[in-house]
């Protein structure tokens, strides 16, 4: 009788506890429950903590990312899971963090599919759920394999990887080859003039580059690097030839991408309304070299990198219209996002330095794009969905490596651990139900650095003190390092020698994650 009466009591508990959250939530906000919404992840290129104005910048404004935060949850402490692009994104798409695996670096633009195709993503998750996927704007996870051909099918890609539709660059804007891919297939691409690309050394020697003829270079010129071949007047990174027809135009790319995003919402919602969509918005903005278009220029005081911030809060405002005008504000998630920390010179002349100002990229934070320091990893980071989040802050520990594990949960498709090894299931925290994000988070630079708590470990590196050409402290010293960003979020004191106790349990830490 006992037995019986625990039993019961037991059920009677977990009736009550596990209420579903989404009825809850409907409850307390009296909308509509949608347990399955669109999603919309807008990721910005480069874009750092303090770039918006909603978390502190004043030499640039940025409304419709206000509006977000207004509207939507505000994370002060939500990470890529790199300081640079291709790892992130590795990442943040398979749920692994990316020094787990070799060949995750920044890659050339005419490397292969670094995402073995079948794999479980973000993408093929959300698939599984009922979603159609699609992928507009930046890529950078390679294309293809060992026979790739840019003039024929371009296969593997997004298709393998979880999206049903996809409009993508290969890889950046400052490198080769500089047209779009749109489904498996360059578009544009005249068979006459078929397109070849190559890293290292030139195609055809006789060739001008941006380092033999500097005088071509009637855009923009390096500050450093990008001297091969040159497309629309601006040197980049690679040689390329062939494929006239097909090339970008560097100041309507963010209008490009725009609208194809808006198009893949605008069809979804007339042939298949019956289904949520997934978006992977992923803007070339603010990624060097940076050309906005006419109508932006001169926005700001800053130059073009002040400028190309304005043009992504432009891109920011259209997905905002358009979910408005399809009546889909309530039901649809935006997750709003950077791939890493800010860079200012990251390549070209393009006053990015000597029009900086008091601008503080980082915000609060120390370093920046390449980092160990918070300003690495530390990225813009708000979900908005109005029929379920409730507008507010949130200090919780973030990182976008999650989103495979909690989104999973959120559509009823919870992820094999095994095959989302490092992701964490931090729903209530994306929610903002809960102000308990992650316990733990390897950030990715150059060397690793663990959070745990307030406490943050940099391992020993082996790289100077400073970049020097992006000029970027890169947080790096022969050995370890430890801060307590609780009292010291911009990373002044380093405590190592005071706390060697403290030293010596996270590196331990690490060590167990590492699975050393
Ligand atoms: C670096 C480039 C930099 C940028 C970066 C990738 C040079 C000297 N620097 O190698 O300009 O393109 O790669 O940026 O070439 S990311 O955001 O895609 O990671
Ligand atoms: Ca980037």
């Amino acid at each position: 009788k006992q037995r019986l009466l625990t039993l019961c009591t037991l059920a009677l508990c977990l009736a009550t506890h596990w209420k579903d959250p989404s009825a809850l939530a409907a409850e307390t906000t009296g909308k509509p429950q949608v347990s399955r919404p669109n999603i919309v992840l807008i990721y910005v290129d480069d874009l750092g903590y303090g770039d918006i104005s909603c978390n502190g910048a004043t030499l640039v404004k940025t409304p419709h990312v206000d509006r977000l935060a207004r509207e939507g949850l505000n994370f002060s402490d939500g990470h890529s899971p790199s300081a640079t692009c291709t790892p992130s994104r590795y990442a943040m798409l398979t749920g692994e963090y990316a020094w787990r695996k070799k060949g995750t670096g920044i890659l050339p633009g005419d490397a292969k599919l670094i995402i073995e195709p079948g794999r479980r993503t973000l993408a093929s998750t959300l698939q599984k759920a009922g979603y159609r996927t699609g992928v507009v704007g930046k890529w950078h996870l390679g294309l293809g394999d060992d026979k790739l051909d840019w003039n024929g099918v371009i296969k593997p890609g997004p298709f393998e990887v979880g999206f049903d539709e996809s409009f993508i660059m290969a890889a950046t804007g400052d490198r080769v080859p500089c047209v779009y891919v749109e489904q498996d297939r360059v578009v544009n691409l005249d068979p006459h003039d078929p397109i070849k690309v190559q890293f290292g050394k030139p195609i055809d020697p006789a060739l001008p580059t941006g380092k033999s003829h500097p005088e071509l270079l009637t855009v923009m010129k390096p500050s450093h690097g990008h001297d091969m071949t040159i497309i629309n007047g601006v040197s980049r990174i690679g040689y390329m030839t062939g494929g006239k027809a097909a090339l970008w135009n560097d100041q309507e790319m963010a209008d490009v991408f725009t609208s194809k995003a808006l198009k893949f919402m605008t069809d979804h919602q007339a042939r298949h309304a019956d289904q949520p969509f997934f978006l992977f918005f992923s803007l070339h903005d603010i990624h060097v070299p940076r050309l906005p278009h006419p109508r932006f220029v001169g926005s700001t005081s800053m130059g073009p990198r002040g400028d190309v911030i304005v043009e992504m809060d432009w891109c920011v405002g259209q997905v905002l219209e358009k979910l408005a005008a399809l009546g889909i504000n309530d039901e649809t998630m935006v997750i709003f996002t950077s791939d890493n920390g800010p860079v200012v010179d990251d390549g070209y002349k393009d006053e990015a330095v000597t029009k900086l100002s008091h601008h503080q990229p980082a915000g609060p934070y120390r370093g920046g794009k390449y980092s160990a320091y918070e300003g690495g990893t530390r990225v813009p980071f708000i979900v908005r969905w109005p029929g379920r989040i409730q507008p507010g802050t949130s200090k919780a520990l973030m990182c976008q490596i999650d989103f495979m594990a909690s989104l999973g949960k959120l559509v009823g498709q919870p992820v094999p651990p095994l095959e989302a090894y490092d992701s964490v299931d931090v729903l209530p925290a994306l929610l903002g139900e809960s102000q308990a994000g992650r316990e733990q988070l390897v950030e990715h630079s150059g060397v690793l650095g663990l959070r745990a708590g307030s406490w943050k470990l940099i391992e020993p590196g082996k790289a100077p003190r400073v970049f020097q050409q992006t000029n970027t402290e890169t947080g790096q010293l022969p050995r370890p390092r430890l801060f307590n960003l609780e009292e010291d979020p911009g990373e002044t004191r380093d405590l190592a020698e005071d706390q060697p106790e403290k030293v010596k349990e996270l590196q331990a830490l690490l060590q167990k994650i590492k699975g050393e």
